[in-house]
């Protein structure tokens, strides 16, 4: 069955080969698992709480309309990430059989009390997946259904699975502006392959190549992006990981690398009436 709706969570398996498949949860449209001739090509923490309490740490949870946390603003009583990885969406349904694509959505009726008095504007998010045979396509279509002007940041929050983060590499990003959490500071990227070799958390910005992640220079991720300039990298490292009471096992870190398609260096305005949209396309050689 291609489409299978079950009470919290919807699965799409590919026609033509049961093994490779997509687990979506409705609380926070968060892609759990993607799976390609059986392999799960994401990473999704053994301690990820998925019972709507909190964000799921893992797969692909979706930052909107906040990136991080404002200090000031319409989002800043807002929590990290906004609401959007915290709320449970509608399934929309399916919209195409090839490729498999379905739809889910997000309005002022589907978010808490708490989050429509912290930002209370009208607003509509589609948000469409599609499953090929060794690509995953997530677009999101923001649509300002109010009557005022609002500013947002998006991102896809996605945690590939990695072989060995001693070996991973991220290409595409050489040149590029960069704002770098850890060591609090910004500059240019200098070197033609990021690897990680220690709590890394960086907002590359404006990003025209496609980026890459390879493994001792074996391609495993090809991303492809339209509308979403900015390139997120991170990994909790040791430490990170150990502060984190949903990051299970502890050196899950050796496994995992969020690479993350978003616009989220600057703010986006949307008039009443005005949509924005944005996509990314990520093909597998894991
Ligand atoms: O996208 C990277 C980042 O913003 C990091 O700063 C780190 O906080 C990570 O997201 C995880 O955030 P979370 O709110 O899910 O714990």
């Amino acid at each position: 069955m291609p489409i299978e709706q079950r009470d919290k969570e919807v699965i799409l398996t590919l026609p033509s080969d049961e093994s490779t498949s997509v687990k979506v949860l409705l609380h926070g449209a968060n892609i759990l698992s993607w799976t390609i001739a059986g392999k799960e090509q994401l990473w999704l923490s053994e301690g990820a709480v998925l019972d709507g309490s909190k964000a799921v740490r893992g797969g692909v949870p979706l930052v909107f309309p906040v990136f991080g946390k404002a200090s000031s603003g319409p989002t800043s009583t807002l929590p990290q990430h906004g609401f959007a990885r915290l709320s449970t969406w509608e399934f929309l349904g399916q919209v195409s059989a090839s490729p498999l694509t379905v739809q889910f959505g997000l309005g002022p009726e589907n978010i808490s009390d708490a989050f429509r008095k912290a930002w209370g504007f009208d607003f509509t998010l589609i948000y469409t997946i599609a499953l090929g045979a060794d690509t995953l396509e997530t677009a999101m279509r923001v649509e300002n259904t109010s009557k005022v002007n609002w500013d947002f940041q998006i991102l896809f929050h996605t945690y590939f699975r990695i072989p060995d983060v001693d070996k991973v590499e991220v290409n595409g990003l050489t040149g590029v502006s960069v704002k770098d959490k850890v060591s609090k500071s910004d500059y240019s990227e200098s070197n033609t392959t990021v690897t990680v070799t220690s709590e890394t958390d960086r907002v590359y910005e404006d990003v025209n190549n496609d980026v890459l992640i390879a493994s001792a220079g074996k391609p495993l991720f090809h991303i492809y992006r339209k509308n979403v300039a900015d390139v997120v990298v991170w990994n909790p490292w040791v430490n990170g990981s150990k502060n984190m009471g949903d990051f299970r096992p502890e050196d899950g870190y050796k496994s995992m690398l969020c690479v993350e398609a978003g616009s989220v260096s600057k703010w986006t305005t949307l008039s009443p009436g005005q949509t924005w949209e944005c996509s990314e396309k990520i093909k597998s050689s894991l």
